[in-house]
This record gives C-alpha cells, structure tokens and sequence, in this order.
C-alpha cells in the first residue's frame, strides 16, 4: 500500500509537470504579437495621409477588423516606440522614412500585399494657379528644386543629432551644397522683396524641405512665409490661391485622397524628392513580416 501510494503521488507529480510543460507550449499568447499589443496600432496625428491609409487597411485586411488605431501625435508614437524598444516589448506603429527613426534604431515595414500604403512615394511640389505669371524667379525656382532622400536626411539629422534648428540645417546643408543650390537658381534674376507664402505640413521632412526652399528663395530678394498645416488645409490654400506653393505633398497614395479633391485648381510641378515610403513599421525583433501575420482577435 505505502509504495502504491508513493507511486500515485509520483504519477501526479509528473502529470502536474507535464501539464504544466503543455500549458506553456499550448499558450501562444507569448508569440501572439496581436495579443501582446492589444490589437493596437500606434497611430500619428488624424489629419495625416499616412492615418488615412492606416484606417484604409484595417478595413481592407480582414485580420484587422478588430484592431484599434489609437491616433494621437508623431511625438506619442515616437515615446511609444521608444519605449516598447526598451522594454524589448512588440509595437506596431505608422512610420515613413525619410525619418531618423531608421537611424536610430533596427526598424523594418511590414509587407503591405493589398498595397494599401502604396509603394514607393514621391514628394511633390505643387503652387497655385497662376504663380507662374505672377511670379515667374519663384516658379523655375520651385520647378527645379529637386534633391536626394540623402540630403534630407542631413538637414534633418542636424536638427535631431546636433540640436540646430531648422532655419539654421537650411544654411548649413545651403553652404556645403552650393552646386546643387546653383543649378536651381542658375540665370534667375533677384527679385525685390516680394512676400511668398510657402504652405508645408508639420513634420521633419517637410520642416527640412520647406526651410532649405525658404532660405533659397530668400536669398533670391523673397520675403517669405511659412504656414505650417494639416495636409488638407494645404491642398485647400492652393487651390483657393490662399498659399503660392509647397513642397509637402506625398504621392501617389499618401496624400491621393486629398490630391483627387483639388487637382483641377493645383499645379503640380513634379517629383522634388523620390523614394519615400509609409506604412506599418515593426522593430525588426518583433517576429512578423506581413500585416497579414497580425493575429485577428478571434
Ligand atoms: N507623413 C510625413 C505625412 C506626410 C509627411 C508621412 C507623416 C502624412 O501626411 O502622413
């Protein structure tokens, strides 16, 4: 009997450990990156082209139809991120590039395969109807200001890693590129003190742009304006005339919705920047490479 009975609690030891064992394999909750982030993308500001898009996708992927966009602002998703990475915790947040949030830590995109953020985007430059006549020095000006996703990223570093502000990236990035610079304002003559409203977007990449095209057309005899808005505003006061030009828009997806409204007012001169992109952005130790890899809630 005593040995039976020792024999009983053995068999209980080991089935307890077993389950035990099973339960840890059975809880997928330890890889379920949806759970973990409580079916929760960190989204951006609302009015921007990139949470279109993202409300867009958690419509159209059928594993999202539970999940949640928390909008709120570049700076709150930015800390959020932050933190998650040093929690060593998953995070699904909206991110673009051109960004520093590449340099400063190991991030990837997740596959988009219904493209829902498009695919490779361009950052357009676009004036009012009439700017052409009215102000032709600003016009072949803002027509030939084209550069690489490399030089906006050194007006932006140098506003993130050294602390300067963005006026002051413009000079600089003015003065180390003045071949550049040259062959956008090449034959064009100096005006005298015209004012010149420039309407951008309130984000690093369009701070960078918009001040470096600010400082050039300064420097051309303009007395210029930045009207920093949300991207619908932008579209708006070029299309009313209310704002001369701006070098903000993305397209062809970001800003597509917004674009479609006002096309026939704008005049859109073409690509300043190629090869940005938006989408949903993963740190790269988050074990998904797809939307379609987010568990759905059920
Ligand atoms: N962004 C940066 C903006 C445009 C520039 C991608 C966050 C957006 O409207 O989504």
């Amino acid at each position: 009997m005593k040995i039976s009975k020792l024999r009983l609690l053995l068999i209980f030891l080991v089935l307890v450990i077993l389950l035990a064992a099973c339960g840890a394999n059975d809880d997928t909750s330890d890889d379920n990156v949806g759970a973990l982030i409580d079916y929760t993308i960190t989204g951006i500001e609302p009015g921007a082209g990139t949470t279109t898009l993202a409300r867009e996708a958690l419509e159209e992927y059928e594993n999202l139809t539970d999940y949640t966009l928390e909008e709120s602002s570049t700076a709150a998703m930015l800390a959020a991120l932050n933190e998650a990475i040093a929690q060593d915790e998953p995070i699904v947040v909206t991110g673009w590039t051109p960004h520093w949030k590449f340099a400063m830590y190991d991030l990837k995109f997740l596959d988009d395969p219904k493209e829902t953020f498009g695919g490779v985007e361009s950052i357009h430059t676009m004036t009012r109807q009439g700017l052409e006549e009215d102000m032709p020095e600003a016009f072949t000006i803002l027509d030939r200001f084209y550069w690489e996703v490399d030089d906006m990223e050194q007006v932006m570093l140098m506003t993130h890693e050294d602390g300067l502000s963005f006026e002051e990236a413009a000079e600089v990035w003015i003065e180390e590129n003045e071949e550049t610079v040259s062959e956008w304002t090449d034959d064009v003559e100096q005006v005298n003190g015209e004012s010149f409203e420039l309407v951008l977007t309130p984000w690093d990449t369009e701070l960078a742009s918009a001040a470096v095209l600010s400082e050039v057309l300064r420097r051309q005899g303009y007395q210029v304006i930045e009207t920093p808005v949300d991207p619908s505003v932008m579209f708006q006061a070029l299309a009313s005339g209310d704002g001369d030009a701006s070098a903000a828009p993305w397209l062809p997806a970001t800003h597509a919705a917004f674009y479609e409204q006002y096309q026939d007012d704008i005049v859109d001169l073409g690509a300043n920047l190629e090869g940005a992109k938006i989408g949903f952005v993963v740190p790269s130790y988050v074990d998904i490479e797809s939307i379609e890899d987010l568990e759905s809630t059920n």
